[in-house]
């Protein structure tokens, strides 16, 4: 009896989960916030829209990316980097709105990392049959800072793999609301999407938004 009242008391946030070494999952996090994220993708992609960048191997992602804060992810034939300027408008990236800077500090707070401070937020867009292929995160200076990810419409099968591309992965279903913070041993660890499944989600319709949050300087 003693014992079940304990449990409970230790379970008393079921929607916290380690999943690996210094990896959360936070589910349904951003479900009370949700229109407002909602909002502020449509605000950025106004300003710099989603676009299929190419790999400096030459291939087209399938994801669709655009950016907001004071630097951006881009990949074209020269490499991967983080830019000041949006390629496609000449223009600085949108401002990261208070509602993302926010919740993303919230959520490394709740991953144990305090003062995150990320300069970078990278929007992806999926549709059905999008893929993202494993790979590691490390166009980033300081591999101390966490990286937050936020999985908002149709669910995902997310791989994460160990410390090499040939470790066999572990499958995670996201679903909308869904926060990941991804820190410590496993900040570099080998990670993927599965191609995504046909579906209709009632705010965002036939695709996954993915924001990643990064310190990357
Ligand atoms: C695990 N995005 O943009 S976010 C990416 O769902 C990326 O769009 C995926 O991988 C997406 O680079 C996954 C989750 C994620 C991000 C960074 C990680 C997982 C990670 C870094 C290390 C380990
Ligand atoms: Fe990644």
């Amino acid at each position: 009896m003693t014992a079940d009242l304990f449990d409970s008391v230790a379970d008393a946030q079921p929607w916290r989960e380690e999943i690996a070494d210094g990896a959360v999952l936070l589910r349904a996090f951003v479900r009370p916030i949700e229109s407002e994220l909602i909002a502020a993708v449509r605000a950025i992609v106004a300003q710099s829209p989603f676009r299929r960048m190419t790999t400096p191997g030459g291939h087209l992602m399938s994801v669709a990316m655009t950016n907001c804060g004071a630097r951006g992810w881009i990949t074209d034939h020269t490499g991967y980097r983080y830019d000041p300027i949006d390629p496609r408008t000449g223009a600085p990236w949108p401002a990261m709105p208070p509602v993302l800077r926010d919740l993303a500090l919230r959520a490394a707070e709740q991953g144990g990392f305090t003062g995150f401070a990320p300069d970078a937020c990278l929007v992806n867009r999926y549709t059905p049959g999008t893929r993202l292929s494993l790979h590691q995160d490390k166009d980033e200076l300081d591999y101390a800072a966490p990286i937050v990810s936020v999985s908002l419409g149709l669910p995902a099968n997310f791989l994460f793999g160990g410390m090499a591309r040939s470790d066999k992965p572990r499958r995670f279903r996201l679903v909308h609301g869904d926060v990941v913070v991804w820190g410590g041993p496993n900040r570099l660890a080998y990670h993927g999407v599965a191609p995504l499944a046909d579906g209709e989600h009632p705010l965002l319709g036939r695709q996954r938004i993915n924001l990643t949050f990064r310190r990357t300087q």
